[in-house]
């Protein structure tokens, strides 16, 4: 399971009741005003990849604030809740349609106040008034019904048509271990892996008309809005490489022109399974599309040494 968006309601905390008590010898009023309700924040957790954690859940409530107590006593402030969120989460308001984005650790965004706390009836009392029997009921929290969108944060991200040696090549030059297999859609879910200091993220195959839905359809695109470089993976299997690198480009397109217009390197993967004129006859047709195009093996560590150099 990969959850990366759900809909959910955050409640902030109802303010606690106000007191009616009066001082014993003296008469007054004394009753203290009711605590303010907790509100709901969100905050970046940058451990957190996805929102699995979430799952099954719709409601995020702040605790209430406690009631005012004798002797002029302020009922005390509940807590706020935190709601945390992997930086780069958009938080859409399903109402309004406004739009905020949790970015770095220092983000503390509000997203349900809390309610008042309601006054005791030692604030109503006046010259006329010196035996007020009234109090203040608290205020309820706000309420708000939010889209949680996430979006992976990576420097690179591996694209292309399945079985195209994607996930492959993430496990060569990381320390992730993801399923690889010989047929197509062997992985359902982007995966991570790190380099150096750099990220990088396996995103789920693409084939012609995933825009419309086919295959595992374009969802998974949005992890890659972020990425800095696409690392394209073709490999050296297909018997016309120029079409399957049109595939994927074309996808990239519907989805997005922003996405399809990313820096790229081209990757013509597996080459230990075709000789060297092969290699050199694709290698050149690839070359005309993107300079930037490289051969590599998951069996051959020199040209993988080469290329986590080039990604470093
Ligand atoms: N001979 C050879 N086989 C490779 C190489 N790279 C990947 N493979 C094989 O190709 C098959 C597909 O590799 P994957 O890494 O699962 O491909 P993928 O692009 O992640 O595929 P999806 O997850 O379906 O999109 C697996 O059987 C791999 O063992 C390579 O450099 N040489
Ligand atoms: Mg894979």
């Amino acid at each position: 399971m990969f959850l990366d968006e759900i809909e959910i309601t955050v409640i902030g905390g109802t303010g606690g009741p106000g007191k009616i008590s009066f001082f014993p010898m003296k008469g007054g009023p004394s009753g203290g005003n009711g605590g303010a309700g907790g509100s709901v924040y969100v905050v970046a957790d940058a451990q957190m990849n996805s929102l699995n954690r979430y799952a099954g859940k719709h409601e995020f409530k702040a605790a209430h604030g406690e009631a005012g107590g004798k002797n002029r006593q302020e009922g005390a402030r509940a807590a706020d809740f935190e709601l945390a969120l992997p930086p780069g989460t958009t938080i859409i308001d399903l109402e309004t349609g406004s739009e905020t984005e949790v970015q770095g650790p220092d983000d503390r965004i509000l997203v349900a106040r809390g309610g008042r706390g309601g006054l005791g009836n030692e604030s109503f009392k006046s010259a006329t008034f010196q035996t007020p029997q009234k109090s203040e009921p608290p205020k309820t929290g706000q309420v708000r019904k939010l889209r949680i969108v996430m979006k992976l944060i990576a420097d690179y991200g591996l694209i292309g048509l399945p079985n195209g040696g994607k996930s492959s090549l993430l496990n060569e030059l990381t320390a992730a271990n993801v399923k690889t297999a010989n047929y197509p859609f062997t992985t359902l879910e982007p995966a991570l892996g790190v380099l150096g200091k750099k990220i990088i993220a396996d995103i789920p195959g693409l084939i012609e008309g995933a825009s419309g839905g086919k295959g595992l359809g374009i969802k998974f695109l949005k992890h890659i809005e972020k990425t800095g470089l696409l690392i394209h993976c073709i490999s050296i299997e297909s018997d016309n490489i120029i079409r399957d690198y049109e595939t994927v480009m074309n996808e990239l397109r519907e989805y997005n022109p922003k996405v399809a217009e990313k820096e790229q390197i081209i990757l013509l993967t597996k080459i230990d399974l075709a000789s060297n004129e092969e290699i050199e006859k694709k290698l050149k047709q690839l070359k005309k599309l993107n300079p930037q195009t490289y051969a590599v093996s998951i069996h051959d560590l020199d040209a993988i040494e080469r290329l986590k150099k080039l990604l470093s």
